[in-house]
C-alpha cells in the first residue's frame, strides 16, 4: 500500500480543492489521511480519496460539510441514494446539478482544475497552477493544463452561453501565476520583445502564457496587453526599439493583415514579427511574417531573435 499513498498535495489536486480545505476536513470531520509510515507525515490511501471525493462531490452540490463527511465516512459501502449516480446526462450536466466542463484526454490534474473553476475557488485554482508552473514549466503547463481546460469552457460556453463568471474568474487566476513567474525568474538582459495584442483584441492569456515562458528561460519582455491600436503600437515599437514583435489575435474579426504592414513599414522595424493565434489567416500574411504554430514556437523564435540581436556589433 505504501507505494500507492498519496501526498495532500496530490490529493488536493486531483480533487481540485485547496490544501487547506483538506486539512480543515481532517480536522473539523475526521476526514484525514490513514496511511501512517514512521518518521513520514501520513498519507492518503486510495479508500481514504474515495471518500475524500464524495466529501467534494456532495459539498458542491450545496450538503451540508457535516452531513456530507458522514456519508463519506461510511464509503465506500453505503452513499446516499440520490448522490450514488455519478454517470453523466445527455445534456451534460452531473446528477446532482451543475455542468462540467469537457477536458478531453487530459490527465485528472485538468479534471481537478476544471472542477475548482466550476466551484469558483480561486484558492485552489491558484494551487494548483502554481504547483503545475513549478514542476512541468510553462510551456507544458499550458498545453497539457490550461488550454484543455480554457478550450472545454469555450465548448460550454458556445453550447449553453453559460459559463462567464468561470471564464473570468479562471482567467484571471491564469494571469495572475503567469505574472507571478515573471517575478520569481528575472530577466537578465534588457527587454528586447515586445508582445501585444491586435486592436480590439481582447484574449491575453496566450500572451500572459509566451511571457511567463521567457521568463523561465530568462528572456524579458514588454506585455502591451490587450485591444492596442496600430498607432500605440508603432509608438511603442519606436521607443523601445524590440528585436521581435508578436502581435495576437484570437479571433477573425481582430485580425486585419494592414496592423503587421504596417509594423513592418515602421521606421524601427523589427527583425522578426510574430503573427501569433489562430485570427491569422496564412494565405493573407504579408511576406516576411512569421506565424508561429504553438507556444513552444513563438517561444524559440524570440530567443533565437534575442540572441542573433546579442551578437550584432554595438553601433
Ligand atoms: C478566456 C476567453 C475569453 C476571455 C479572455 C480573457 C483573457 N484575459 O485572455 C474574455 C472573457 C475576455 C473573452 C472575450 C471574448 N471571447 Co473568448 N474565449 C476565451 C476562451 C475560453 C479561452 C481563450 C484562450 O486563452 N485560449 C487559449 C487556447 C485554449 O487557445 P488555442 O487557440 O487552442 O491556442 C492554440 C493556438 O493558438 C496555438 N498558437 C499558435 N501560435 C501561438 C503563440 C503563442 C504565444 C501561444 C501561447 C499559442 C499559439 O497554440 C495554442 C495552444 O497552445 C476561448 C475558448 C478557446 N477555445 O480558446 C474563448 C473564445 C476564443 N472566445 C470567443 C468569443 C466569441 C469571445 C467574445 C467575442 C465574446 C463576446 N461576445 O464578447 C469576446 C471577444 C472579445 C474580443 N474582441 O477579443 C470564441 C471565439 C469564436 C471565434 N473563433 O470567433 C471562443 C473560441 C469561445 C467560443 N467557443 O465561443 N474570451
Amino acid at each position: 500500500m505504501a507505494d500507492e499513498a498519496l501526498s495532500a498535495g496530490v490529493v488536493a489536486r486531483t480533487l481540485g480543492v485547496a490544501v487547506t480545505t483538506l486539512r480543515t476536513w481532517h480536522q473539523r470531520y475526521g476526514l484525514g489521511p490513514s496511511e501512517h509510515v514512521p518518521g513520514h507525515h501520513r498519507r492518503y490511501t486510495s479508500t481514504d480519496l474515495s471518500r475524500l471525493e464524495i466529501m467534494r462531490r456532495l459539498t458542491a452540490e450545496g450538503v451540508n460539510p457535516a452531513e456530507a463527511a458522514r456519508w463519506a465516512r461510511r464509503a465506500p459501502a453505503l452513499t446516499p441514494p440520490e448522490h450514488a449516480d455519478r454517470s453523466t446526462r445527455p445534456d451534460g450536466t452531473r446528477a446532482g446539478g451543475g455542468t462540467t466542463i469537457p477536458v478531453g484526454r487530459a490527465g485528472p490534474v485538468a479534471r481537478g482544475l476544471a472542477r475548482a473553476a466550476m466551484r469558483l475557488d480561486s484558492a485552489a485554482i491558484g494551487e494548483t497552477i502554481a504547483h503545475a508552473l513549478a514542476t512541468d514549466g510553462v510551456v507544458t503547463t499550458w498545453d497539457t493544463l490550461l488550454r484543455p481546460v480554457l478550450a472545454g469552457i469555450g465548448e460550454r460556453h458556445a453550447v449553453t452561453a453559460g459559463l462567464i463568471e468561470v471564464e473570468h474568474l479562471l482567467s484571471r487566476c491564469v494571469s495572475e501565476a503567469f505574472t507571478a513567474m515573471t517575478r520569481v525568474h528575472p530577466a537578465t538582459g534588457p527587454a528586447r520583445i515586445l508582445l501585444s495584442c491586435a486592436d480590439e483584441e481582447q484574449h491575453t492569456l496566450p500572451l500572459d502564457a509566451l511571457g511567463a515562458a521567457l521568463a523561465e528561460v530568462g528572456v524579458g519582455c514588454r506585455i502591451l496587453g490587450a485591444r492596442v491600436p496600430v498607432p500605440a503600437l508603432v509608438e511603442a515599437v519606436t521607443r523601445t526599439g524590440p528585436a521581435a514583435v508578436v502581435l495576437w489575435s484570437h479571433t477573425r474579426a481582430t485580425a486585419d493583415p494592414d496592423q503587421l504592414s504596417t509594423l513592418l513599414a515602421a521606421p524601427h522595424r523589427p527583425l522578426l514579427v510574430l503573427a501569433a493565434g489562430p485570427g491569422w489567416r496564412a494565405d493573407t500574411l504579408p511576406v516576411g511574417v512569421v506565424r508561429p504554430v504553438d507556444l513552444a514556437e513563438a517561444v524559440s523564435l524570440a530567443v533565437a531573435v534575442r540572441e542573433s540581436q546579442d551578437r550584432l556589433p554595438m553601433s
